[in-house]
């Protein structure tokens, strides 16, 4: 088309101010004229392919677009100079810089952050909401809401990226081995009526729903004035760490005195820690006050397990609640975001 041709091909350089391993640059345009500039193969619409571009070069071709394409080359200044200056040679125009990719947030750095981060985030939750942030960090007027309020909920909806920690505490024998194994519908502890079972934290990856946890099993304390054997005393000592770093500790109890107890043994080793009781067994004693959930992981009688769902979803209330997810403003999801708050 004679109209699009006599534009030609109009390019930007999208990398951030400060070069990185890999440059970015944007043609949009008449397709022809786009792969003839390059001097590259064409690239079929929504695939991407490595070329040599403009004889200067080897760089990944994204075509996004029938007319854009995305140019990624190594990122060194000299390097994506010559490009450029081969561009220009080419009758490409370089657009006037209207402040999107050196200002507050270029959308196609931040998509490049998101797919790096989608690549590498363990809950699938967090896939949706990042495709969605190109276009939220685009119309972020830098004002509202605040830097402030972004990182805070920013902390929270981090939580799908990094597999936060579920520490189960208690009694022995209070029931958290089968817990474990009925929430992550497989064998992961050993359980046995012998008390003292779980000598050393075990755990595993868990997916909520879409949010992926590492739910861990610590081994049971005994009553305040019990014989303790050392080894059990020393997984015990193990298992602090675990607790002390856990984003979330489950306090197991199956009567209605062993919540206070255990918060009182647990001192300040998980102080900074959320907190939810839950109550087990409850197929045997129903209706403890205190108890945030009841459950029965492994009832006697013939009834199927109970209050496992609730329990699944008080758990992802507490580490990302349904308010962060529902948040219309930017998530600062990666460093180099956060960095320029
Ligand atoms: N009736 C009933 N029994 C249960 C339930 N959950 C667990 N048990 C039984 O309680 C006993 C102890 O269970 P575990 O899951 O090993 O308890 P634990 O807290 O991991 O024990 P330690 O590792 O020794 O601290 C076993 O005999 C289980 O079958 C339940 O919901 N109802
Ligand atoms: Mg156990």
């Amino acid at each position: 088309m004679a109209g699009v041709s006599a534009l030609g091909v109009v390019f930007s350089v999208r990398t951030a101010a400060t070069p990185g391993a890999v440059g970015i640059i944007e043609a949009a345009g008449d397709a022809r004229l786009i792969f003839e500039g390059l001097g590259c193969g064409n690239v079929a619409v929504g695939s991407a392919g490595l070329r040599e571009i403009c004889s200067v070069d080897s760089a990944l071709v994204a075509r996004v677009e029938v007319g854009r394409a995305l140019i990624m080359p190594h990122g060194g200044v000299q390097g994506m100079e010559a490009i450029c200056a081969a561009l220009i040679a080419r009758g490409w125009r370089l657009a006037v810089d209207d402040g999107s990719a050196f200002g507050l947030f270029s959308e196609v750095e931040v998509e490049r952050l998101a797919l790096g981060a989608i690549a590498r985030a363990p809950s699938s939750l967090a896939i949706e909401l990042l495709l969605r942030q190109a276009a939220r960090w685009r119309d972020w007027d830098g004002v509202s809401p605040s830097a402030k309020e972004i990182v805070e909920y920013s902390d929270v909806l981090d939580r799908l990226l990094r597999a936060p920690l579920v520490a189960l505490v208690g009694k022995v024998n209070a029931g958290k081995s089968s817990l474990t194994n009925a929430v992550a519908s497989g064998d992961v502890s050993i359980v046995s009526e012998e008390a003292g079972t779980t000598r050393d934290h075990t755990g595993a990856l868990v997916d909520l729903g879409g949010l992926v946890v590492r739910w861990v099993d610590t081994p049971g304390w005994r009553g305040a004035g019990a014989a303790e054997p050392e080894v059990e005393r020393e997984s015990r000592e193990l298992a602090k760490g675990v607790i002390g770093g856990a984003d979330l500790v489950l306090v197991c109890s199956e009567d209605e005195d062993g919540f206070e107890e255990m918060e009182a043994r647990m001192g300040q080793v998980a102080q900074g820690a959320r907190r939810l009781r839950i109550g087990t067994k409850g197929d045997l004693r129903g209706g403890r006050g205190g108890a945030n959930v009841e459950t029965a992981a492994a009832p006697a009688g013939p009834g199927g397990a109970m209050g496992l769902d609730e329990l699944v979803g008080r758990v992802r209330e507490e580490l990302v609640p349904v308010r962060a997810l529902e948040w219309s403003g930017p998530w600062a999801f990666a460093a180099e975001l956060r960095a320029r708050l």
